[in-house]
């Protein structure tokens, strides 16, 4: 399996770890802007060390009840650290956003993949990625960032978040985008849930039949704070187990803020796919 970028290929023969970029003041000391695009290299660098392959560059915070940012404002953060990133570091960068504007200008600034939580449903996100011909994750999101989470509701949470994934990328298909530049990501925790994050985690197999590359985001998720009484910061054991049990069920690309364990997470369970696979 691979993944088509605008000028090359990425190798999903082995699974990935893309590691999570956050460019937003308050994720970095506040010494202006040439020292956030300074900490935010120095974080990509050492993502790389520990074993990233992608890193996702990311100006607004989609958590739910965060401040809304600016188009201009989310612009101005990503793309000089993606143009810094794509000069000094051999990676492919993608641009966590759902707005066209700063799609542009990040695939301008050297991004190589669109991640979006709301698969491309702003009016003219297509047309930006397929213009540079860039390749998209397309994420499942139900409801919008503020209010996805009051009591999301699903007959068969599976087969509805599959069906949109599918539509999602015949849309993106028929407006001019590779068929092998699609990922597709069932979006934990984006309008769903314990019950439903658990079923699809479980069931994450079933994806494959769509025919794409699948990514799937765990790290430091609030399921693992309700479903185990962890704060933030002590969630990398399930994030872990999660990951693992994504790998083993044909995910190829795991997005995650702690990039050593997970890159070793996912080492290990692909070791055992492929013995899986071994003829005795
Ligand atoms: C995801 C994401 C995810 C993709 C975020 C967080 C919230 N993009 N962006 N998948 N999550 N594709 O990291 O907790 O799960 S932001």
């Amino acid at each position: 399996m691979i993944l088509q970028l605008p000028n090359r290929t990425l190798d999903l023969g082995e699974p990935l770890v893309m590691g999570v970029l956050n460019v937003t003041p308050d994720s970095f000391s506040d010494g202006g802007r040439y020292a956030g695009v300074e900490a935010a290299f120095g974080r990509a660098r050492a993502m790389l060390a520990e074993g990233a392959v992608i890193i996702d560059v990311g100006g607004e915070s989609t958590r739910p009840g965060a401040a809304p940012v600016s188009e201009q404002e989310e612009l101005e953060r990503v793309a000089p650290v993606i143009e810094r990133i794509r000069r000094e570091l051999d990676c492919v960068v993608s641009v966590d956003t759902m707005k066209p504007a700063v799609m542009d200008a990040a695939c301008a600034a050297g991004a190589e993949l669109i991640n979006d939580v709301y698969a491309l449903r702003a009016p003219g996100a297509i047309e930006v990625a397929s213009r540079h011909r860039a390749a998209v994750c397309l994420m499942h999101m139900l409801g919008q960032p503020r209010d996805m989470q009051q009591d999301p509701q699903y007959r068969d949470v599976v087969g509805e978040v599959s069906d949109f994934l599918a539509q999602r990328a015949r849309a993106c298909e028929a407006g001019g985008i590779a068929p092998d530049s699609i990922l597709l990501d069932p979006g934990i925790g984006f309008g769903k849930t314990d019950a439903h994050n658990l079923r699809l985690i479980a069931r994450l197999d079933a994806f494959a039949a769509l025919g794409k590359p699948l990514l799937i985001g765990v790290s430091r998720k609030s399921m693992f704070g309700r479903l185990l009484g962890l704060p933030v910061d002590a969630r990398l054991h399930p994030a872990l187990a999660t990951a693992a049990v994504a790998v083993w069920q044909g995910a190829r690309i795991v997005r995650a803020h702690d990039v050593a364990a997970t890159a070793e997470a996912v080492k290990m369970t692909n070791k055992i796919l492929m013995a899986r696979a071994e003829q005795d």
